[in-house]
């Protein structure tokens, strides 16, 4: 019986793997891509141009003039004298009105400048608590801090509320006033909270305890789609991990996997999350002109790390390993290895050689401290850091 099982499941993974998708190195013209040169001067703002305009939406602004960093907290010791927290206010303000993201940051004083992890936190706030009464595994500051990693965080709906209101709270409603004269292409709530991400960069350009080349971007679900949307438009970023991203993240949107989620649902229950040009898209992929391998590749040359976990069906795990292996031709024509190791691997058996990390990790739709470990001894290894234990 088992035998017929492993037999069924292996026979319907090669179909789900027998799909036509886009080749992320040949571009809309036809011409095969075989240069950096090319890559970078057409083809990548071709892939990036076709995410803006069919997935996430284009950001009305980018950096706005009016953006200014409020000290809250100008430096506290805190973790037993370990760490220095800051907490600043990142305010911003546009033709409808003004908003605020909440920063806090753990730098340890051991290791300055300090490299550092920015979460992008989907969770309720208690999971980044700033004065550390709650230690939610989702945001491991003290195992971070110890190990040598600033720590930073912000609450998504500081940005822009993760509810269906037509555009007009958060961010969208500051910039874009009137959503009446919303465009298919304008930016939905995960390029939102990328744009957020990218605003905390600014603020770490102007922090000297803190590595800004050596910064990584994490987020879960939908965090982890937002995260890996930030990288591919946020090169200053070195490291973007998607943990259990799922449909719009990591996983590709092509692979037949009946039990997870799909663009029509997806956009039926988060009508916000994407732009309205996604919505061509729901039951009708072989449409799209992309597919989510093209959109880690969009990291390339920097590095990237997927995470799935075992008993997450809903995300697609195959399909997010798989977006990893099809990206790296493009970390392959920079000299480098994208994800090393093609066969998808047994569960907490993570695969670090490359430019490209991923691991299975045994469990349920999370962001655990087994994988936080992972990520920052990806770092360790990248970054070439011997150990602060
Ligand atoms: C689910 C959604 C997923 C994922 C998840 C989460 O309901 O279908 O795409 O983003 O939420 O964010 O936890």
């Amino acid at each position: 019986m088992m035998k017929v099982l492993c037999a069924l499941y292996a026979v319907s993974v090669s179909a789900a793997l027998a799909v036509d998708l886009p080749d992320v190195l040949k571009s809309a013209n036809g011409k095969t891509v075989d240069s950096v040169a090319v890559w970078e001067s057409a083809r990548r703002p071709e892939v990036l141009e076709l995410f803006k305009t069919q997935v996430f939406g284009r950001n009305p602004v980018e950096r706005p003039a009016s953006l200014r960093f409020e000290a809250v907290d100008a430096g506290t010791e805190m973790l037993e004298g370990k760490a220095l927290r800051k907490r600043v206010n990142i305010r911003y303000s546009g033709p409808g009105g003004e908003g605020t993201i909440r920063l806090t940051a753990f730098i340890p004083k051991a290791a300055q400048p300090a490299p550092a992890f920015l979460l992008i936190c989907n969770r309720p706030e208690q999971n980044i608590d700033p004065e550390r009464n709650v230690k939610s595994p989702f945001w491991p500051v003290e195992e971070l801090v110890a190990r040598g990693y600033a720590a930073l965080s912000f609450q998504t709906g500081d940005v822009d509320p993760d509810t269906f209101d037509g555009f007009t709270n958060g961010v969208h409603g500051v910039f874009q006033p009137d959503p009446q004269v919303r465009s298919p292409e304008a930016w939905g709530t995960i390029a939102a909270w990328a744009w957020g991400a990218s605003r905390i960069m600014d603020w770490i350009e102007t922090e000297p305890l803190i590595d800004r080349t050596r910064v990584a971007v994490v987020g879960h679900s939908r965090g982890g789609k937002t995260a890996l949307w930030c990288g591919a438009s946020d090169t200053r970023f070195a490291l973007t991990i998607s943990n259990d991203s799922g449909c719009g993240g990591a996983k590709l949107n092509r692979m037949d996997l009946p039990l997870s989620e799909h663009i029509a649902r997806i956009n039926t229950v988060f009508p916000h999350w994407f732009c309205g040009n996604f919505k061509q898209y729901g039951d009708n992929e072989a449409a799209l002109p992309l597919d989510q391998h093209m959109l880690i590749a969009l990291l390339a040359p920097r590095l990237a790390y997927v995470a799935s976990a075992s008993l997450d069906d809903w995300a697609g795990q195959p399909g997010e390993f798989r977006s990893c292996v099809l990206a790296s031709p493009v970390w392959r024509l920079y000299g480098k290895k994208g994800l090393v190791g093609e066969t998808f691997p047994a569960a907490d058996t993570p695969l670090q050689e490359g430019c490209i990390g991923y691991h299975l990790r045994t469990g349920k739709h999370d962001l655990a401290l087994y994988d936080w470990e992972r990520y920052m001894d990806f770092a360790d290894r990248n970054w070439r850091r011997s150990l602060v234990r």
